[in-house]
């Protein structure tokens, strides 16, 4: 088979709904050779309710994924969950533990886990990660949820990503204040203080409402609910929120100007990315002498971009 009967035919298995060929796609994105199937399917996308889960590691955000899951599935939605893995020292740790918190969901055949490092082609959440949100969007399912950990560049990305962003923290940590600062506070829809069992769960929830009261919000002000992830405590109250907020973008017409800013995240991000290996060749061809100055200037004019 040609490379493109191959998609062809990928596509079509796509369309069938076999979930084996979303695995696929998603495969074919994360080597950076997605952009023929995501062409083809782009259409299908739009229709899914896309929630990213961000914070520190530990904080229990496989946990309320897993919880979330569950709501999800007791109304009988299908959904999907995407965990990046930060490519971090703590990667394998984490993913494994990603992989323990949902394994009750493994054979659910409602329920599409993918596990995804977040160095994708073209770096950061921005290429695979969104590639295959979107491939689980157009695939049928119903919710999907991305779990990312806090760290660097991923809030910002969750947030043109997902249209509901749930940043969740624990008490007691100390970096709870430390993470409020790092530009979380404009990114957030939903504040979880996951493991309520813990004595300083309250005083998480006072720190979180005065920094909010700093914020001058418009529309929406996040909402500050309280889990027990483990036992499953507050996770109804957690989705409840997580459809008012749904209710909210689509009354207020934000659903689309979140829609239109992520788009545009994508164009940025895949044609930045296509510049950045080009540059990349051609530098390390040039066996990197000189000027870095003219050596870009040289690169960019190769390019066909000038000023
Ligand atoms: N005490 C307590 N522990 C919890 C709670 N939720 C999750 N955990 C535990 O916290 C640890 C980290 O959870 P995990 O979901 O993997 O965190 P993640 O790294 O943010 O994904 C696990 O041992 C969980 O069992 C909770 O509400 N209370
Ligand atoms: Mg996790």
């Amino acid at each position: 088979m040609s490379e493109p009967q191959a998609i062809d035919a990928l596509v079509q298995e796509f369309r069938a709904g076999r979930p084996r060929a979303l695995a696929r796609a998603i495969t074919l994105c994360e080597a950076g050779c997605g952009a023929a199937v995501v062409a083809a399917l782009y259409d299908r996308a739009g229709t899914a309710m896309t929630i990213g889960i961000t914070g520190p590691p530990g904080v229990g955000k496989s946990t309320l994924c897993s919880g979330l899951v569950r709501s999800v599935r007791t109304v009988g939605k299908r959904v999907g969950v995407i965990s990046v893995d930060p490519s971090s020292p703590f990667s394998n740790g984490a993913l494994l533990g990603d992989r323990i918190r949902l394994a009750e969901h493994f054979t659910d055949e409602g329920v599409f886990i993918r596990s995804m490092a977040s160095r994708g082609h073209l770096g950061g959440l921005a290429g695979a990660t969104t590639d295959a949100a979107l491939l689980m969007d157009a695939f049928g399912l119903d919710v999907v949820i991305v779990e990312t950990v806090g760290a660097g560049q991923n809030e910002v990305e969750i947030a043109s990503l997902a249209q509901t962003v749930i940043v969740a923290l624990q008490p007691g940590s100390g970096d709870s204040v430390q993470v409020l600062k790092a530009g979380i506070l404009e990114i957030a829809d939903i504040f979880v203080v996951n493991k309520a069992d813990h004595p300083m769960a309250n005083q998480l929830r006072r720190e979180i409402r005065s920094m909010l009261q700093i914020m001058e919000y418009r529309g929406w002000v996040p909402e500050i609910v309280t889990t027990q992830a483990l036992s499953g405590e507050g996770i109804q109250e957690l989705w409840a929120s997580i459809e008012r907020h749904a209710a909210y973008l689509n009354e207020s017409g934000e659903v689309e100007l979140r829609r239109r800013t992520r788009f545009l995240h994508q164009v940025r991000a895949i044609a930045a990315g296509r510049i950045r290996d080009l540059i990349e060749r051609r530098v390390t061809g040039e066996g990197g002498n000189g000027d870095p100055y003219a050596a870009a200037e040289r690169a960019l004019k190769a390019l066909g971009i000038e000023e």
